[in-house]
Formats: C-alpha cells, structure tokens, sequence
C-alpha cells in the first residue's frame, strides 16, 4: 500500500515528468564507485551528528522501531536513464530531522555512507517529505547492491544526492562538497534543469 505518491512532484520544476536528456528504462542499474560494502547488521550504527541539540545514534533494531511510510517515487540517474513508479518505504527526512532538533546554524547536509561515499545538499532539499532513508523497495528489503540495509532517495534531484549505505547524517553551518560534487558533478543537482556538472 502507498502512503503517499510523489510522482507529480516535477510539476513544481517542469513541464514533463520526463526530464529533458533522459530516457526511460524498466532495468535499475547499479552504479555504485567502488563496489557493494559488507554490512555487519549485529555492529550496524547510524548516527546523527552536528549542529542539533541531541546528537542520535540508532541500532538496526532501533532505527526499525521509527515510523516510516511508503512512498511512489521517480528515480534519476544523471547518467541519463529514469525508472518511475519505485516504491520505497523508508523514514522521512523530516523526522530525523525533529528527533534530533536542528540548530539555528544548520544549514547544510553531509550524508556519510559505508564505502566512503559522501553527498551534500542544502538543509532546505533534504527537509521535504519524499526525501526517504528507504529500508524496502516494492515491499522486500532494498537490495545491497541499491543500498540495502539503508539508503537515501532525492526523487527531485538526480540520484547521486541519495547516499547508498547511509550510516550517518551530518548538519553544518557550512556545506563541503561530497564525492562526485568534488569530481565535477552538479551541487544542486536538478534534473529538470540538466543540472549535472559543476559550473565552477
Ligand atoms: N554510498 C554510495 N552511494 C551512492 C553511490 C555510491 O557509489 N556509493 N553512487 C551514487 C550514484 S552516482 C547513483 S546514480 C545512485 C545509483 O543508485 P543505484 O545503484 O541504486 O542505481 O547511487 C548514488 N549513491
Ligand atoms: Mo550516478
């Protein structure tokens, strides 16, 4: 059962659900810099960090107690392929976001993952509903290989912005550029826009 379906979300950045240079596909590659991580569940730890007022840190078993919901969802990869219609269930942004109480002086994200990736995104991106920490995609544990145990989707950005094997969020006063926006990759990341290289 979907919660909520965001599918309709492009209709606040353009006209098509289809964003201009990419093609539809029903396949979901894997792109991943350097392969799947090995996930230890019993040592497993996702922690909150930064500029709140408590700092968190859940167990699996912990972070499975939280609620979550199920969302339909578009998936971008800048690449250049697009797969609609995904379920993921997961937890919303936002409630981390209030159980851990942001600072005043949050205005930036570093998400930090089990293979060393990192993405950032301004505070504003990430406090919207559909920005999901998914445990499931169309009712079965994510798969590894897509992120699994845990991974973040950005279905209004292109899917770079979505760490896989997300083991902690980090809020700053100030931004610092992740893996691919450090190689060339767009900061903000809007597929509507073809935001997908650094214009620096
Ligand atoms: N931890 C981690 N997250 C990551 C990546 C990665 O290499 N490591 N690749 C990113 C890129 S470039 C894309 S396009 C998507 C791909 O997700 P998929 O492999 O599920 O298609 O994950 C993003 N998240
Ligand atoms: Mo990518």
């Amino acid at each position: 059962m979907v919660d909520r379906n965001v599918t309709s979300i492009y209709e606040e950045f353009g006209e098509n659900r289809l964003p201009p240079g990419q093609s539809r596909t029903n396949r979901f590659p894997v792109l991943s810099k350097s392969g799947t991580p090995p996930q230890d569940m019993e040592t497993w730890e996702f922690t909150v960090t930064g500029a709140v007022e408590n700092e968190l840190s859940y167990s699996w078993d912990e972070f499975n107690e939280l609620p979550r919901e199920t969302q339909r969802q578009d998936f971008h990869c800048v690449t250049g392929w697009s797969r609609f219609d995904n379920e993921f269930t997961g937890v919303p942004f936002p409630t981390l976001a209030e159980r851990a109480g942001v600072r005043d002086e949050a205005e930036h994200v570093l998400f930090h993952a089990g293979d060393g990736y990192t993405t950032n995104l301004p505070l504003d991106e990430c406090l919207r509903d559909e920005v999901l920490f998914a445990l499931e995609l169309d009712g079965q544990p994510l798969p590894s290989e897509h992120g699994g145990p845990l991974r973040v989707v950005t279905p209004q950005l292109y899917a770079y912005k979505g760490a896989k094997w997300v083991t902690g969020v980090e809020f700053r006063s100030e931004p610092k550029q992740g893996y691919w926006e450090k190689r060339g990759y767009s900061n903000t990341a809007n597929p509507w826009e073809e935001e997908r290289y650094s214009t620096l």
